[in-house]
């Protein structure tokens, strides 16, 4: 750990998503390396180990008062957040995902005594600025919560040019990149394939939470497509409900090679069994799921949208096709399952580029200097 230790707390979506997947990694990095992590939602994140050393979780409470049509969590977590930085001395408030937890930062801030204010750090993971940030009604929220931060980061190079247009952002946004850090192998390939009853055959996989912006009726006409003349499973790691679209694989014909796990937490051990990733949203700022599986050195198939081709490199560490072109992504699936040399090599690739931009060690130093530049010149407000 660079000189200063942070007491830091960190607000994410605890539930099956990137920015919350991310959140936690970073807090139980920061942990390991000597920071104190305090954790702010309402719920505890789905992947924070049960216990660890210097990770603490503070539950925000909601009321249904009956008064309001809507449940509100933004005053709450803003309370919250405020007590929790006062009781431990918060240095920093990290929040990940903008709405409504940077604008809750602002107002925590606000609510602290002169001098005992933490800094407000905001990393944007996508849908804040693509999605919310078009919306009339929460834009200008964003744009001034993104203003008045103290930091804001950007997952992508294309999520931080994004906001910008979008948002006519005029202040610095900083790039700093998704990392993930698998856990050690619990079961081998042997096993993972003989719980699946896939054999040896190709198992291409799929890891997401199936919003429709990863376009899973998308993914599964591309299985479809590939398969004609080739023997492979697709197996689904699914952080949502796949029944709606179990239909659509019996229409296709398809539904007896198609696997689903929902609600794996640990997706290590099914990754590293897997022979090639398959994604193919419509929108991805960065996409964790390709970088879980070159970690584990499985290369992907993916839609070359957002800020994908700065994760993968066309040709070297996986394959990219235009969005919604299903013949152009089975004609990529083909060709890496045709390949088995072509398709480790690339996965040793994917590995290599994994370790040397997206891992823990190239990039939580980056936070920790970015806390250290925040909290030695907040902006004035
Ligand atoms: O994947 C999602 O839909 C969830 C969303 C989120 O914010 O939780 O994911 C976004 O953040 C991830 C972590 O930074 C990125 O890997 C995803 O690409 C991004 N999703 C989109 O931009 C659609």
């Amino acid at each position: 750990m660079p000189g200063r230790s942070f007491r830091v707390g960190i607000t994410c979506y605890p539930s099956v998503g990137g920015s919350g997947i991310l959140a936690s990694a970073l807090g139980e990095e920061l942990a390991r390396r000597g920071h104190e992590v305090h954790f702010i939602s309402y719920d505890r994140p789905f992947r924070l180990p049960a216990a660890a050393p210097r990770i603490h979780f503070h539950p925000v409470a909601i009321n249904d008062y009956e008064l309001f049509k809507y449940p509100d969590y933004t005053l709450p977590l803003s309370v919250k957040m405020a007590e929790v930085a006062r009781d431990h001395a918060l240095d920093v408030l990290h929040v990940h995902y903008a709405v409504p937890h940077a604008t809750a930062a602002i107002l925590a801030r606000a609510m602290s005594a002169a001098g005992r204010e933490p800094c407000v750090v905001t990393t944007l993971h996508g849908t804040d600025t693509t999605l919310l940030g078009r919306d009339a009604g929460y834009g200008p929220a964003i744009r001034h919560a993104l203003t008045r931060s103290d930091a804001v980061t950007a997952v992508s190079g294309w999520l931080r040019d994004e906001t910008v247009r979008l948002l006519k952002v005029e202040r610095p946004i900083e790039v700093i990149p998704n990392f993930f850090t698998p856990r050690p192998p619990g079961r081998s390939r042997a096993e993972i394939r003989d719980e699946l009853g896939v054999g040896d055959v190709p198992l291409v996989v799929h890891v997401s939470n199936l919003r429709p912006v990863k376009r899973i009726d998308m993914l599964l006409e591309t299985f479809a497509r590939a398969l004609p003349g080739r023997d492979f499973r697709l197996l689904v790691l699914a952080g949502g409900d796949f029944r709606p679209f179990a239909e659509q694989a019996k229409r296709m014909g398809v539904a007896d090679r198609v696997v689903v796990r929902e609600n794996v937490f640990e997706v290590e051990d099914y990754v590293a069994a897997s022979d090639v990733g398959l994604f193919t949203s419509d929108s991805e700022s960065f996409c964790l799921g390709i970088l879980e599986a070159m970690v584990l050195g499985v290369p992907s198939v993916s839609t070359a949208v957002g800020g994908v081709p700065e994760v993968v490199v066309d040709g070297q560490t996986g394959l990219l096709a235009p969005a919604g072109d299903a013949t152009g992504l089975a004609a990529a699936l083909g060709s890496l399952l045709d390949d088995p040399p072509r398709r480790l090599a690339m996965g040793v690739e994917a590995r290599r580029r994994a370790r040397e931009l997206f891992s823990a060690e190239a990039v939580v130093p980056r936070y920790e200097e970015l806390y250290a530049r925040a909290t030695a010149a907040p902006v004035p407000h």
